[in-house]
């Protein structure tokens, strides 16, 4: 009988521990050995666990090797053969090592005067992507960090920018003067770069250098001391992940002679998501090294009265631990036995029916929990509806009375049946804005499904004025706004589905480049340029894109072009002819007079329009770190071949082929006029749209073509442009307006 009663208390004990939040992993420090018999188990003050070790003997593998140099006092202890030093390396999977910070300073008459850009590279691990951010300072400055995942590169980077000695004391790192981005998973190579626009010429006597790190996130605070102290520090720490092997747990556990979860009670993880490998821990109660035989040891949570709760009379098992009550009560006798119960004779009834009747309430809390979160999610949903401006979008849509053809609001369930509940088989893009995803709706269309990251609450009018004004533009070169969603915490946006890919692979992929003739890159350049002229001027509202690129040209399969992307398009009250925002862009697409002044001006969407068009002409990427420094930019690379006449040595080899010589200089003419570093003398999207309608109809009707020669501001008069249009509109190579007709306005007066 006794025997039982202690069974079945212990169940009890087992199923409250259960059912308790509590976890007991917080413990004592261990007394348990670290590494092997007769090893070091430190380097000064840095512990060494196996499977790391200081001797051959000592280690796991070569890659765990810990060089522990005594010729530094205290020692440092290095990574295998390199010069990465180590501070510290934790059981879990973690090592923290000293990694250089990248610095590059200025003097006064532009020159650089010193600067370092490091690199840091391991055979086996890998950087650690969440503990680790990519911190760039300075007031003219790109930073960015290269290496290699996977075998192949990865490239990221971002642009801080100031404008006096005050925005470097705003005490946190929001884009002013430093900004920071996160890194890839996976990497095992970093390499970090600094540049600058205009060698500080502008900020010198209140900021000459620049500064790039890869560190862990608590390691940096901004302020200018710290800033001003980077230079001595040289070093800041870093997390690495480390794993046993490039195997996963059951491919290791089939050649037991070189498994690493030597202990018993131990188990085997895979390392999560970030690199190859399986990692060892010790049994929940176990405590120890579970790389080495006998590691991982029982912890006796009677000596811990944190973990144990019990107080007095507390039995430790192996593995666990239970507590008992007094002579003459029963139950249990945790919290210094507060919940034991008088009663001299336990019936085995008694003990069964308390057990039943706490399974009992579990099952019901379960159940009441359950009910409870369903009705929270439907009054979620519509909270969300109503904050997502749910009722100011329908009152819209409905009072519009358009046909069939206009915005439809979707629930969350159609979408989420369209996508299989957004599975990752169904992502077709990921980017700043967030994640793209095909879908196929009930009644056989496909559609793309934008799902943003977190949108501010204060934007949500603007953003319903922004989706109600895509929904009434009916363009044949942009990307159809078919709906939303409101019922989720961000909205979702619903766009039709752009078969082709983005005019960026046409260009860039060599396969599709073959087959991509200039006479096509003539026409999508001048759709492209079409619709941006017809949102800045045309458009009730104007717009500015903002983030005009090849990426966010969309092909369909007709080759069309198909704008897309308005995730950072702003309207601009017809009242005024520029806005104040932070600076948003693409790199290489981006204006730089706008960067300077932050300024947005449609002449920064000019700008962007006029690198599209030199990578059509071209074929070269926008940025390309294997140019020379100063033509990484291909706006700059371009400038400077037009400066002199060499215009027909960096042209595609099949457009140069193709193109009639006169039209490719014309087109290079305009590329060039789009990019003045002054957006005044930028002309306006109108005067782009219609030189290259002209050229490109000059091309196939050369009886139009005017009797303009070399001139570069020979653009087209208004009324040839109508003719032109007149010809177009009965023939399949028109670019028009399909609808919103009302809007073309072409006396209306340009960009200003
Ligand atoms: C450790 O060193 C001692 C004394 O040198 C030796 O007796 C013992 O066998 C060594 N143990 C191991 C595991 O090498
Ligand atoms: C250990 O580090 C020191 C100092 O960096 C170096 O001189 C020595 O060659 C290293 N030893 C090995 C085995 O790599
Ligand atoms: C590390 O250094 C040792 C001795 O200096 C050498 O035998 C070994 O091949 C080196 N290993 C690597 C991976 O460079
Ligand atoms: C610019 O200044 C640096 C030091 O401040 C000097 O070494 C260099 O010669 C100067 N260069 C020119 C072109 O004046
Ligand atoms: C900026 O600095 C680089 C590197 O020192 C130099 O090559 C370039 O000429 C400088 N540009 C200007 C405009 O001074
Ligand atoms: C500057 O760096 C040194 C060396 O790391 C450090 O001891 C000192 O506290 C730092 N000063 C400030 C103001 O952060
Ligand atoms: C795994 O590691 C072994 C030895 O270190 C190496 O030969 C093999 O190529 C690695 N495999 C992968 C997939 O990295
Ligand atoms: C688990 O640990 C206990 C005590 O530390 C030990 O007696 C037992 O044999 C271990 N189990 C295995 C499978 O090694
Ligand atoms: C990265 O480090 C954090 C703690 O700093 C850890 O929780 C996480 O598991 C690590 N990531 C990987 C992939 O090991
Ligand atoms: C481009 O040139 C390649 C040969 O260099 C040729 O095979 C291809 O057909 C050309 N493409 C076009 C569109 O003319
Ligand atoms: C994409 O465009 C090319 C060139 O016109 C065409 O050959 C191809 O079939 C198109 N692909 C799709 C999926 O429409
Ligand atoms: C479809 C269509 O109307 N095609 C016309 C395009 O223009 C040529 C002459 O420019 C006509 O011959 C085609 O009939």
């Amino acid at each position: 009988m006794g025997f039982l009663q202690i069974q079945l208390i212990k169940l009890l004990a087992i199923l409250v521990i259960i059912a308790s939040p509590k976890s007991l992993l917080s413990a004592a420090p261990p007394n348990f050995p670290i590494s092997k018999p007769n090893c070091t188990d430190h380097c000064g003050s840095i512990s060494i666990p196996y499977p790391f070790g200081t001797t051959e003997d000592c280690y796991h593998s070569h890659d765990f090797f810990v060089n522990c140099s005594q010729t530094f006092n205290p020692p440092k202890a290095f990574l295998a053969n390199s010069t990465i030093e180590i501070i510290d390396i934790s059981l879990d999977g973690q090592l923290t090592v000293l990694q250089f910070i990248a610095h590059e300073c200025y003097s006064q008459n532009r020159t650089r005067v010193s600067y370092k850009y490091p690199r840091i590279w391991f055979s086996m691990f890998t950087v650690n992507n969440t503990a680790n951010k990519f911190t760039v300072i300075g007031c003219d400055t790109y930073g960015y960090i290269a290496g290699r995942r996977l075998n192949r590169p990865y490239r990221t980077g971002c642009t801080p920018y100031c404008y006096a000695e005050d925005d470097l004391n705003e005490g946190s790192c929001t884009g002013l003067g430093c900004c920071s981005t996160s890194i890839p998973k996976e990497a095992s190579m970093v390499y970090l770069t600094l540049g600058s626009y205009y060698n500080f010429s502008y900020v010198w006597n209140f900021n000459n250098c620049s500064y790039a790190f890869l560190a862990e996130e608590s390691a940096f605070t901004l302020s200018p001391e710290n800033i001003a102290n980077l230079t001595k520090v040289e070093k800041l720490p870093m997390v690495v992940d480390w794993a046993i092997g490039n195997r996963t747990c059951q491919e290791a556990k089939m050649n037991p002679s070189t498994y690493a979860c030597r202990s018993g009670n131990s188990t085997c993880h895979n390392k999560p998501d970030n690199g190859y490998g399986y990692r060892c821990a010790c049994l929940e109660g176990y405590k120890g090294n579970p790389y080495l035989t006998d590691g991982c040891q029982d912890v006796n949570e009677c000596e811990d009265p944190k973990l144990s709760k019990c107080e007095k009379n507390c039995v430790n098992t192996i593995g666990s631990f239970y507590c008992t009550c007094p002579k003459g009560y029963h139950g249990d006798g945790k919290e210094g036995g507060r919940d034991c119960i008088r009663g001299e004779s336990i019936t085995f009834k008694l003990v069964a029916g308390i057990s039943l009747g706490i399974i009992v309430l579990l099952l019901t809390a379960c159940w009441m929990d359950l009910e409870l979160k369903r009705r929270r999610q439907i009054k979620m949903r519509q909270m969300f509806f109503l904050q997502n401006g749910g009722i100011l979008l329908q009152e819209k849509v409905t009072r519009r009375e358009r046909s069939s053809d206009t915005t439809t609001i979707f629930s969350e369930s159609e979408l989420q049946k369209a996508t299989n509940n957004f599975h990752n088989n169904m992502i077709l893009g990921q980017g700043g804005f967030g994640t793209v995803y095909k879908g196929f709706l009930p009644d056989n269309r496909i559609v793309a499904i934008k799902k943003s990251k977190e949108v501010d609450p204060n934007q949500i009018e603007q953003f319903i004025n922004e989706v109600t004004i895509l929904s009434q533009i009916n363009h044949r070169n942009i990307v159809k706004l078919q709906g939303c969603c409101l019922e989720t915490q961000v909205p979702l946006l619903v766009y039709e589905f752009i078969n082709n890919g983005t005019l960026f692979e046409h260009i860039h992929n060599k396969a599709k480049a073959r087959f991509f003739s200039w006479e096509t890159r003539l026409k999508i350049a001048a759709e492209t340029a079409n619709v941006l002229s017809y949102l800045h001027s045309a458009a009730s509202t104007p717009i500015i894109h903002r983030d005009i690129k090849s990426t966010n040209i969309l092909l369909d399969h007709t080759l069309t072009a198909k704008v897309s992307d308005f995730g950072a398009s702003r309207l601009v009250p017809l009242d005024q002819t520029q806005l104040s925002t932070l600076v948003y862009g693409t790199l290489g697409y981006l204006d730089p007079e706008y960067m300077q002044t932050n300024q947005l001006t449609e002449k920064s969407d000019v700008y962007s329009f006029g690198v599209v068009l030199v990578e059509l002409l071209t074929g070269k990427k926008v940025l390309s770190f294997d140019r020379p420094e100063e033509e990484r930019g291909l706006a700059n690379l371009f400038l400077s071949v037009m400066k002199e006449d060499r215009l027909f040595e960096i042209l595609e080899e099949n457009v140069t082929r193709e193109g009639n010589k006169k039209q490719l200089m014309k087109v290079a003419m305009v590329a060039k006029s789009c990019l003045h570093v002054k957006g005044d003398d930028r002309p306006c999207m109108k005067e782009v749209a219609m030189e290259l309608e002209g050229l490109m109809l000059g091309e196939k009707h050369p009886w139009i073509q005017p009797g303009h020669d070399e001139e570069v501001k020979g653009f087209l008069l208004e009324g040839e442009f109508s003719r032109a249009i007149n010809v177009g509109e009965d023939n399949s190579t028109s670019i028009g307006f399909d609808s919103a007709k009302d809007h073309v306005t072409l006396s209306m007066g340009g960009g200003r």
